[in-house]
């Protein structure tokens, strides 16, 4: 009895659940549960994302010496520390959206060399896939730590080469010793030793020579096999303030095409060199040396990734004038279409088929296909959407890569002058880029099936509101002729027509 008492059932519950299970579903309830699937799709569409890259460091070089039996003290046999590994940026035709890119994207260090004459090895390179249609824009580098505290150092060998004296003095540059620290590595207890001894300044003066060489070997690698970091005038031995993010980079390119499978993709910033082993530092009469190199840097990179979807046709309009349905009639897209303001909330991408009579293709159609279009349907504009209104005007950046833009305007009862409709959407195009509206090149009267029902005197007034669009779509787009189709997405009446003029449109590339 307590348990029953205890255990109302399903039945019991409270709050919209109640209502489902009860058959009860109010709209309310089936509004709140349509906007949480829509704002849940909505997240997986990511079009403009900042991703710091880090390339791998380098693996240090190893101190060590030979030894077996009988032999105490043998030869030098570090080994050099592993590069690290790379970062690249692949454009991939199966991704539509930047939602999986990491925020942060590091690739793996190269490992330390040791003892035996056995190299480290190098860090596994990472990549980044992006969408077709992205743009990549360096915004400088990132605070490099490792690159901060030995860059003073590698600055001044760099410069001292020049003037042959790189050994430097402790005692009036203490954070000049600091940084030293940072680039040489030393048998245990040599520290202080290996900086007094005159091996040193060789190997020092060795080690300036071998910088010199790495830089002129990046600097001479043809431009392809340049990472964006070091165009963006950055290298891990150039010698400059490392700490500093800078805004001075610039540099940007746009993916438009896939990337071929045989080809890494664009190479961001390149992994650290890996440190020189022991024996690196073998002079003629210094047979034991004592030290060797950290790995370098690997090359870090601030970057903006905008997704910009390229399409032949884009639809545009207010919300509810029946983008969504037009798409979903001249495509496969499942588009969502609903009677509420901004159901759309990210572009949809759909694919026309044409036959050859330049007819839409059907699922089963026989006919082979001669034509594909790729049309985006765009969330509504409202008036100030520049001014961050409605959903604002951020997802116009898509309608920069659509070759042509066709307005869609409702000419349903409620709308008494669509041509007022095409000035705002107009207005707003303008205020996002100037002369994006000259794209506009065709008209949809949508909804054409709301006007003349019934009467006669119905239908004139029906043609009535069709030739003051016409009129108002001429005065708005003079000297330009832009045709005006009437159309029933809904009802699929007049999509041939309207079918056949879209292949044809005035395309700006
Ligand atoms: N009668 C009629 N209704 C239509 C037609 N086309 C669309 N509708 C209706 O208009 C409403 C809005 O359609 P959507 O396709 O979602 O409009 P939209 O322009 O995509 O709207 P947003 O995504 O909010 O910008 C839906 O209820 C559709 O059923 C049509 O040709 N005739
Ligand atoms: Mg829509």
């Amino acid at each position: 009895m307590a348990c029953a008492r205890l255990w109302r059932g399903p039945f019991a519950a409270r709050g919209p659940c109640a209502l489902r299970v009860r058959g009860v579903a109010t709209d309310a309830h089936v509004k709140r549960k349509a906007d949480m699937a829509r704002n849940r799709k909505a997240r997986h569409f990511v079009d403009t994302l900042v991703v710091e890259v880090q390339a791998g460091h380098g693996g240090d070089g190893c101190v060590s010496f030979h030894r077996e039996k009988y032999v105490q003290i043998g030869p030098a046999a570090g080994g050099h520390g592993g590069a690290g590994g790379d970062v690249y940026l692949r454009c991939d035709p199966s991704i539509h959206s930047l939602a999986r890119v990491p925020k942060r994207v590091v690739a793996q260090n190269g490992t330390h060399g040791e003892g035996g004459w056995l190299h480290g090895r190098g860090g596994r390179a990472a990549t980044i896939h992006v969408p077709v249609g992205t743009t990549v824009r360096s915004l400088g580098w990132t605070t490099n730590e490792r690159l901060a505290q030995a860059q003073p150092y590698l600055a001044h060998v760099q410069s001292a080469r020049a003037r042959k004296a790189v050994t430097i003095d402790v005692a009036t540059t203490p954070e000049l010793a600091h940084s030293r620290s940072c680039v040489w590595r030393h048998f245990p207890r040599f520290e202080e030793d290996n900086y007094e001894r005159a091996h040193f300044a060789a190997a020092e003066a060795k080690l300036a020579q071998e910088l010199h060489a790495y830089r002129a070997m990046l600097r001479h690698l043809p431009k392809a096999q340049q990472s964006v970091a070091s165009q963006s005038r950055w290298t891990a031995c150039e010698p400059r303030n490392a700490t500093a993010r800078t805004a001075e980079a610039g540099w940007s390119l746009d993916l438009l095409d896939p990337t071929p499978p045989s080809e890494p993709g664009v190479l961001l910033a390149r992994g650290g060199a890996g440190g020189f082993g022991n024996p690196h530092f073998l002079l003629e009469r210094y047979h034991a040396p004592k030290i060797a190199t950290r790995g370098m840097p690997g090359e870090s990179l601030l970057l903006a990734l905008e997704y910009k979807q390229p399409s032949d046709v884009g639809l545009v309009g207010l919300p509810n004038a029946g983008k969504s349905t037009l798409l979903r009639c001249l495509s496969r897209a499942d588009a969502e279409v609903g009677s509420y303001s901004f159901t759309t909330l990210r572009p949809n991408l759909g694919v026309m088929h044409l036959g050859a009579d330049g007819r839409l293709l059907g699922a089963h159609s026989e006919q082979p296909e001669s034509q594909r279009l790729r049309v985006a349907d765009m969330p509504g504009l409202i008036e100030d959407a520049s001014r961050d209104r409605g959903l604002g005007h951020d997802f116009l950046r898509h309608m920069e890569r659509c070759s042509a833009l066709v307005a869609v305007v409702d000419m349903g009862p409620l709308n008494p002058r669509p041509g007022m409709d095409l000035v705002i959407v107009r207005r707003e195009l303008e205020a996002y880029r100037a002369g994006l509206s000259d794209r506009i090149a065709l008209v949809v009267a949508n909804k054409a099936d709301l006007l003349g029902e019934g009467s006669s005197s119905a239908r004139a007034e029906a043609q009535d509101k069709l030739a003051k669009l016409r009129y108002d779509v001429d005065a708005l787009f003079a000297p330009r002729t832009v045709p005006v189709v009437p159309i029933s997405a809904k009802l699929r009446l007049n999509i041939d027509r309207l079918v056949q003029q879209l292949p044809r449109l005035p395309r700006h590339d």
